[in-house]
């Protein structure tokens, strides 16, 4: 069955470099996340391979949904439960081809025909944001905000996850305003203690609802 989550920590080894995204996936599956996604951007195909087939198979270990970012020739390689794209990333119905009905797609979407082309293309859920500001994508594009995100999920049946500068702060009002879940990068990557920030998510998912 797929499992979408609510929890998504997108792994970064740009933005900080303590943590490796096999320490991050460990620390963070610990604090509560239910989906990790794998999100390396340069670096060598055989090496992300490696590293997603160990994300792999912690993630099955915790019963944690694994996804990786972008790249769907290493989802299909670490046999991840799935891939997320972008709106310039690899063709979500080629994707869809490849990958088959049982995987995973996430689309992104920054508005709501983006994410009306997301659905018409088959995702399984979508990615919308910057809900708030960001510095973690420098093509992150303009902030949405909550009234956007609404407008989507009245519009859009499938799960949203909200992204951009989500935090403790404010994920209570994104659960509240609809979202399934909620996706992080520098609010658990980013922190002295990914673990306990992740906790702290997980607290803030249960006031929102
Ligand atoms: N897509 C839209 S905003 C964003 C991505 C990948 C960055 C999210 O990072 P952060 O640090 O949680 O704002
Ligand atoms: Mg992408």
């Amino acid at each position: 069955m797929k499992h979408i989550g609510r929890l998504h920590v997108l792994t970064d080894t740009e933005l900080q470099s303590h943590f490796s995204h096999v320490e991050l996936a460990n620390l963070v599956i610990k604090g509560g996340a239910d989906t990790i996604q794998f999100r390396q951007k340069t670096g060598s195909t055989r090496e992300m391979i490696e590293t997603a087939q160990e994300l792999k198979r912690i993630c099955e270990e915790a019963g944690v949904t694994f996804i990786v970012n972008d790249r769907v020739d290493v989802a299909i390689a670490s046999e991840a439960d799935g891939v997320h794209l972008g709106q310039d990333d690899f063709p979500i119905p080629l994707a869809r081809k490849l990958l088959g009905e049982s995987r995973i797609i996430g689309g992104s979407a920054a508005t709501l025909e983006e994410a009306q082309k997301c659905l018409a293309e088959g995702v399984d859920y979508i990615g919308f944001g910057p809900v708030y500001p960001t510095t973690s994508k420098d093509d992150a594009g303009p902030v949405t905000g909550i009234t956007l995100l609404e407008e989507v999920m009245n519009t859009i049946s499938i799960p949203i996850i909200a992204i951009g500068g989500v935090t403790v702060e404010n994920t209570p009002e994104v659960i509240k305003a609809g979202a399934q879940g909620i996706a992080v990068i520098s609010a658990v990557c980013c922190q002295e203690n990914p673990e306990q920030a992740t906790r702290k998510l997980f607290l803030a998912l249960q006031q929102g609802k």
